[in-house]
């Protein structure tokens, strides 16, 4: 039998769950070498934590580690139902809260060690938490794309942290209850990308289509439809797609240094993004709070058929 020590959080109702022990060995090497090493070696370990019957589809799993640079208070690989993330935004704001939770920081900034570099992840007084994302920024603008089903859709390719396709090409209204519409309509647009060669900057797959349209907050600017690339949608504004949305707004010269942007999600959840200009690049950052829900040990017993989880339920 294995036992798993996590803590589960949820950001703007997108949920989190912190491998704190219990995780695969991966060595001591860069972050990115050790995602490649859980990929290669131990993903079912991934599959055993997020998938069902132990998580859900929605379920970002994000394996605390020691950092391989000194200055960094903790490394993290963010993982989901079918694969990996680069970055997470909402993960690094449930990370920050169950740091916290577990008296592990105090507020102030500290820096963090991700497969696609050092953020950082601020501890309000608040419980809020402001993740300093990676540099992003927009490599293609108004791309258009022939859906199958759809027709023409146009949208800009951008980094967050994850690859972007960023439309304000709405089928319908931005409504939960147009869930089955939005999530067909994304999903149709990610093939149709993949099928074209379309990708970001050196061959990155594009798997996050963040569509836009009018907030319902009056104090927001935009709304939101994310979908992940295990065909879940995110509840939050999702932060690697904010900052990727901060980047064009930038490029398009519609947000200066300083400027807030409130980005509200499908389910009316609101992160709040600006950005930092250093050396030319643009270094998004996204505020937000998260909620701990659980604080469990997963169990694994050598005798469960499903011991890995419930895997390719996509
Ligand atoms: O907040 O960056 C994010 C994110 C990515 C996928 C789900 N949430």
């Amino acid at each position: 039998m294995q036992q798993i020590h996590v803590i589960d959080s949820h950001t703007g109702g997108e949920p989190t769950r912190v491998v704190i022990a219990g995780g695969p060995p991966l060595g001591n090497s860069s972050m990115a070498a050790r995602l490649e090493c859980m990929r290669s070696q131990h993903d079912h370990f991934r599959s055993a934590v997020v998938n069902e019957p132990r998580g859900s589809n929605a379920l970002v799993g994000a394996l605390l580690c020691e950092p391989a640079d000194p200055s960094c208070s903790a490394g993290v690989i963010f993982f989901n139902n079918v694969g990996y993330l680069g970055m997470c935004g909402h993960g690094t704001i449930g990370l920050g809260a169950t740091l916290a939770y577990l008296g592990r920081i105090a507020p102030g900034p500290h820096r963090i060690e991700t497969p696609v570099g050092i953020i950082t992840m601020e501890l309000h007084s608040t419980g809020e938490v402001t993740v300093g994302n990676v540099a992003s920024y927009r490599s293609a603008k108004n791309v258009t794309v022939n859906v199958d089903g759809i027709g023409r859709v146009t949208g800009d390719i951008a980094w967050g942290g994850n690859w972007f396709f960023l439309t304000n090409d709405l089928p319908c209204p931005l409504e939960l209850r147009n869930l089955e519409m939005l999530t067909d309509y994304a999903w149709r647009i990610r093939q149709a990308l993949a099928d074209h060669g379309i990708t970001g900057d050196n061959g990155g797959e594009i798997d996050h289509i963040d569509i836009f349209g009018p907030p319902h907050d009056p104090h927001a600017h935009s709304r939101n439809f994310v979908l992940c690339p295990g065909k879940e949608y995110d509840r939050s504004p999702c932060g690697t797609g904010t900052s990727a949305k901060v980047a064009c707004l930038f490029a398009d010269g519609k947000l200066t240094e300083g400027d807030i942007w409130r980005q509200e999600s499908i389910i009316g959840t609101v992160f709040e993004a600006s950005a930092v200009v250093r050396d030319g690049r643009i270094y998004p950052r996204v505020k937000g709070s998260a909620y701990i829900s659980a604080d469990a040990n997963l169990i694994l017993q050598n005798h469960d058929p499903f011991l890995w989880g419930i895997r390719e339920l996509r």
